[in-house]
């Protein structure tokens, strides 16, 4: 009996490091879902779907150092929906936060190096003072958002960070599972997105809501990772 159930967690475990995992290779603009790869910067982990867990890593940005990917720019209108897919669903319990950044001329030649990103959507933990938690991201396909009617018109990355919760107790725990797609912003405002951070950079990966046991004893509240969402 005891090797039985010791075979089950161990089956269990390998399941779900394997099958489990997710990448987020596609937009959704104008309501249709775009073909994996072709506006979103192809990922290394496109095969393995492995999670980024250090977070000052390069790869942090837009995971992409092994596949020196080209991606074509799609056109969004300011004061649009504008959606991330998954190749499946967001299987674990986690946070997620959504960062632009704007290129100073072609996205195709912008790294996102620098002071340059700001978050334009979060999906957080909804807690109740110790009773439950629970993760509105997860078991979803992908998120949709307004793109700020604000936002200056030009070309942008927009780097998709699903932050898986499960074994966030021990520093490096957290999974990251990033993406960055190519849009070109249209009929944009003049607003001033705010504030801005580097990523690398945002996180030390000891916060509140990144370094964190979601199972015992239950958080009390929970503090989502990352500068406040601009809105426009
Ligand atoms: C909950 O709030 C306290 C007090 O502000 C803070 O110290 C703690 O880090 C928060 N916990 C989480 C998980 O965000
Ligand atoms: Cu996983």
């Amino acid at each position: 009996m005891k090797s039985f159930f010791k075979l089950a967690i161990t089956l269990g475990a390998f399941a779900s490091q394997v099958a489990a995992h997710y990448t987020f290779p596609s937009l959704v603009v104008g309501g249709v879902t775009t073909p994996q790869w072709v506006n979103v910067r192809k990922t290394n982990n496109f095969n393995t779907q492995a999670p980024v867990t250090d977070v000052t890593s390069a790869d942090f940005r837009c995971y992409d150092s092994q596949t020196d990917p080209t991606a074509q720019t799609i056109s969004v209108a300011a004061g649009s929906p504008l959606g991330i897919m998954s190749d499946g669903t967001i299987y674990h319990p986690g946070v997620v936060n959504v960062y632009m950044a704007k290129a100073p001329g072609d996205v195709d030649s912008f790294a996102g190096d620098g002071t340059v990103w700001f978050k334009v959507y979060q999906i957080s933990a909804v807690t109740n003072g110790g009773q439950s938690i629970t993760f509105p991201a997860e078991g979803v396909p992908g998120v949709s958002f307004t793109v700020p009617k604000n936002l200056p018109s030009g070309q942008y990355l927009v780097r998709m960070e699903a932050i898986a919760l499960h074994v966030a107790q021990t520093y490096g725990g957290a999974q990251f599972y990033i993406s960055c797609g190519q849009v070109e912003v249209t009929g944009g405002g003049s607003g001033t997105p705010g504030p801005l951070v580097a990523i690398p950079g945002v996180y030390t990966g000891y916060e509140p809501g990144i370094l964190i046991n979601i199972n015992y004893p239950i958080p009390k509240n929970y503090t989502q990772p990352g500068p406040a969402v601009w809105s426009g």
